[in-house]
């Protein structure tokens, strides 16, 4: 099938100023002036006739100019660039400042709308918004409002339940049997269907030389607006050398170089290179180690197709299991455990705003209602991320992930008339904003044959810049994905639109993954304030692996001292009277657990 005729003739303009743009990329040192008002330089003599470039600063930065005839949106990277920032005329796409990012977030990225969102009535965070979708079910009935269940005779007895079997709860699982725990892993799909598996292009951690765990932790605040929970970001960033060794261990298989050393890629707003990954399957690889470890321990049992659908407290208000739901059979089990870890993962299936997502199937915010229904506290739930490259075409792929990795090996977002527009690798919340801006302010996108926006994403760059061969080495996935519907992403440049692809909020925790019910414990997407504002790339494998790991510690130390009450639903009892009192009047029951696609009329 391929692009359209209409399309082709623009992934021509496309590649006609590919070899210019990437002769800029490749001498970085190099800074190409322009005037917009008069016209390209013709001497370099030019610029000292220009306010604010005296002698000295022409000395210093004489030998990285070239004169170009090309009008403005030239795209130098260099921090003697700056020097230039006060000569008018001159265009290059560098990092934004913190202010231009402010303003390109408030216009266009949809948590800064002034619609989509609303203050919940009830529960701990009354009040406060939270996208409209997720209000709806944290603002729903539970599925056992009016079930008879019988609490006193538990299906299983157990030490540490962990509810969700990603990498979160897989790490989680693992942790906790060493740590001589009787462990129970549920899951409401398969084993391993999350978005663990979905994530592609890499795990950051600060392993080598030039980087260290307070230089990613700076990046990961920073990227975070400032808002992060600085405690969690030092457990985040601290762990990380560990977990990647823990992982190597175990046999995930990291991409290395000729002499055996895991190589490492930049992600967006990482000051540092330190994404390591296993082609763009990154996710995938390390999903297919942690469910063979635990397949590998009998002593870990593991229930599939059984999603949770309430949390049990006990008299004393402790967490004590909860009730799972038999897909097959629809019935009730019940679970008795002295922790409990909620690992469900993420929101995307709720489709916010009307986006398409980057999600598995399963990602209907569970964990967050499970949690939110017995008394634990919601950070940052009205910050959702959209990835900035989903897929824009073909149709069927729509919203699919085009991993970060596309633009760290070096391919470039560019606009219908072949013009780069924003530096390539700024943080996530900002990129997006900046693409949405391109199509919805500039009319510079383009737009599919169901009239869909999208700008390109330069991937033939990729081996001009790294060689040939490189995509089909480090991006296997994404060219079948292509290939397949005859697309070739070696030669022709992708269509890609943001994409809903993470909650940056969730579930309040402390470094220990602790919650304020006791006995209860949250890893991984589920839980919020690591992330603050806005997650970078690789930190979300990172998190699920360092606080999945940190929270099979605590569960098993929880456990070793617990003894579980009389286990109640008084909390679901308490939840209904709450909604009546704020006067909910619904249908909705919660949580969803599978989404609803069927069509629908009227
Ligand atoms: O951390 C992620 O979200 C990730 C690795 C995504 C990607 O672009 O590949």
């Amino acid at each position: 099938m391929g692009y359209t005729p209409e399309l082709k003739e623009l992934a021509e303009k496309v590649a006609a100023t590919r070899e210019k743009r990437i002769a800029k990329r490749l001498a970085p040192k190099r800074i190409v002036a322009y005037r917009e008002d008069k016209g390209p330089f013709r001497d370099i003599r030019d610029l000292t006739r220009v306010p604010g470039i005296d002698a000295e600063i022409f000395e210093a930065i004489k030998g990285q100019v070239s004169l170009t005839d090309e009008p403005g949106k030239t795209n130098v990277n260099t921090a003697d660039a700056q020097e230039l920032e006060k000569l008018d005329g001159i265009g290059y796409f560098k990092p934004m400042t913190m202010a231009e990012r402010e303003r390109v977030l408030k216009k266009f990225h949809p948590d800064y709308k002034d619609t989509g969102m609303r203050p919940l009535v009830v529960g701990v965070n009354r009040g406060e918004r939270v996208p409209d979708e997720f209000a709806d079910l944290i603002e729903a009935h539970s599925l056992l409002a009016d079930a008879q269940i019988e609490l006193g005779k538990p299906n299983y007895d157990v030490d540490v339940l962990v509810i969700g079997a990603g990498g979160a709860g897989a790490s989680a699982a693992l942790i906790a049997q060493e740590e001589g725990a009787k462990v129970l892993l549920v899951t409401k799909l398969r084993h391993g269907d999350s978005n663990t598996v979905m994530a592609e292009g890499g795990i950051q951690a600060a392993d080598k030389p030039q980087d260290n765990p307070v230089i990613h932790f700076l990046d990961v605040v920073g990227g975070g607006h400032f808002s992060n929970d600085r405690e969690l970001v030092a457990a985040l960033t601290n762990d990380a050398p560990m977990v990647i060794e823990w992982l190597e261990r175990l046999g995930v298989m990291f991409g290395k170089d000729a002499e055996g050393v895991m190589y490492t890629l930049h992600g967006g707003g990482t000051s540092r290179k330190r994404m390591h990954s296993a082609g763009d399957m990154t996710g995938a690889e390390i999903m297919r180690v942690l469910r063979d470890e635990i397949r590998n321990r009998p002593q870990i049992e593991v229930v599939e197709f059984s999603p949770v659908v309430e949390l049990l407290l006990d008299d004393a208000g402790h967490c004590g299991g909860a009730v799972m739901k038999n897909m097959e059979t629809g019935d009730f089990k019940i679970v008795r455990a002295k922790s409990t870890v909620i690992a469900t993962g993420g929101i995307g299936r709720l489709h916010i705003q009307g986006f398409p997502t980057t999600n598995h199937y399963g990602a209907t915010a569970d964990g967050l209602i499970l949690g939110y229904r017995v008394g634990v506290g919601l950070r940052f739930m009205d910050s959702i991320q959209y990835h900035p490259t989903g897929a824009a075409y073909p149709e069927q792929n729509i919203g699919l992930l085009i991993t970060e990795k596309v633009r760290g090996l070096g391919a470039e977002p560019v606009n219908r008339d072949g013009e780069d527009f924003v530096f390539p690798k700024e943080p996530r919340d900002v990129e997006s904003s900046a693409l949405m801006r391109e199509c919805l302010e500039r009319g510079k996108g383009v737009l599919t044959p169901t009239g869909r926006h999208g700008v390109w994403l330069d991937s033939p760059m990729i081996e001009i810049i790294q060689g040939p061969g490189t995509i089909q080495h480090e991006l296997p996935a994404k060219y079948k994905q292509f290939m397949r519907h005859g697309i070739d992403i070696s030669k022709e440049p992708m269509l890609v639109y943001p994409t809903l692809h993470y909650q940056n909020g969730g579930l309040a925790i402390k470094p220990d993954t602790s919650t304020q019910i006791p006995g209860l414990f949250a890893a991984g997407e589920v839980a919020g304030g690591i992330h603050g504002r806005n997650r970078l790339m690789g930190n979300s494998l990172l998190d699920i692996t360092v606080f999945g790991r940190r929270a099979g510690i605590a569960a098993a130390k929880f456990a070793r001292g617990a003894e579980v009450g009389e286990l109640t639903l008084a909390h679901v009892e308490r939840y209904e009277r709450e909604l009546k009192e704020a006067g909910v009047e619904t249908d909705r029951t919660s949580p969803m657990i599978l989404p609803d696609y069927r069509y629908k009329t009227g």
